[in-house]
């Protein structure tokens, strides 16, 4: 599907980034690799054009993408938020950045880089597209309308994104313009194999210890094609598993024949539980329909909500409390 034109939105982005001197990036809460690909090719470009660069974050780098950049993420309590001139939050700009947006000042120009629908927060520019595969695929199309040179580097950041938001290809937006894309980001020397390997074919023994309690726990509900598991704080605890090691549980579970979409409750801090939803584009399920019922949001494909509550194990299952 084609992108939504953005032209003049790219060249007014353009003109406030000339305009700027320093420039903060915001990658979303518990950052997957498209806000981190995002932010760190776009600070690779602005700092390449002699503007002072920030990428924050409220939560830290995951380890996995360490082996990728010399780049860090700054905790926002640790800058002057009202130094910017300018603030760029790329994906799921609604996850985090609405925390600091307070703090800035007025003088500062917002820019929203996004592929979430639904977005209620507003900014001074606003460049959505649900229809992208990714933050990544906007930013290559803004770095092309303004004859942006495209290093390594930022190929492989920019790659990162879009393996990360299309599943290594498999999900329904792998689009022709993605594999379009892809293709020129391998001209430039993003490395496909490395990142899949980095990404996908390292997991910890704690990973896959956590992963076997999920899908040992897991259970069909024939009636609406539902397969649903639960990870509680002790699960993670005793494996000495990290929240980041759930992130592929859902995916995997909707692998599994007759089952329509799939659902994982986690325990996280403070009382908190999260329920991460997914499905796949044949089998005609909109998960986003379920998030926005508990308060959540996100895709037709991959959704998520948090909900306050306990998860008990009981006889034959679990139960919220
Ligand atoms: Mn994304």
């Amino acid at each position: 599907m084609p992108m939504k034109n953005f032209s003049s939105e790219f060249n007014t982005l353009s003109y406030i980034i000339s305009k700027s001197k320093k420039i903060l990036l915001f990658a979303h809460s518990n950052p997957d690799g498209d806000t981190i690909g995002s932010v760190f090719a776009f600070k690779e470009h602005l700092e390449s054009i002699g503007k002072t660069v920030d990428t924050a974050c409220n939560d830290p780098l995951p380890s996995y993408l360490e082996t990728f950049t010399k780049y860090s993420l700054e905790f926002p309590e640790r800058l002057d938020l009202g130094s910017y001139d300018a603030a760029i939050a790329c994906d799921s700009v609604e996850h985090g950045f609405n925390k600091i947006m307070p703090s800035l000042e007025e003088k500062t120009v917002t820019v929203f880089i996004d592929h979430h629908p639904d977005i209620t927060a507003s900014a001074d520019v606003a460049i959505i597209d649900p229809k992208t595969s990714s933050a990544c695929e906007i930013i290559y199309e803004y770095f092309i309308s303004q004859n942006i040179n495209i290093t390594k580097n930022m190929a492989t950041y920019l790659m990162i994104g879009i393996l990360s938001d299309t599943g290594n290809f498999q999900h329904a937006n792998t689009t022709t313009r993605v594999m379009e894309i892809s293709s020129d980001l391998l001209k430039r020397g993003a490395s496909v194999s490395k990142i899949i390997q980095s990404t996908l074919a390292n997991k910890k023994m704690s990973t896959l210890k956590l992963w076997g309690r999920a899908f040992e726990k897991a259970k069909i509900n024939p009636a609406n094609g539902l397969i649903a598991t639960v990870l509680t704080s002790k699960d993670i605890s005793e494996c000495n598993a990290t929240t980041e090691d759930i992130g592929q549980v859902a995916s995997i579970l909707n692998t599994v024949p007759g089952t329509k979409f799939a659902l994982v409750l986690s325990e996280r801090e403070n009382g908190v539980i999260k329920g991460s939803l997914r499905s796949e584009e044949y089998k005609g399920v909109d998960v986003s329909k379920i998030a926005h019922q508990f308060g959540g949001g996100g895709h037709k494909l991959a959704s998520g909500f948090e909900i306050k509550g306990q998860i008990i194990e009981t006889q034959d299952g679990w139960k919220i409390v």
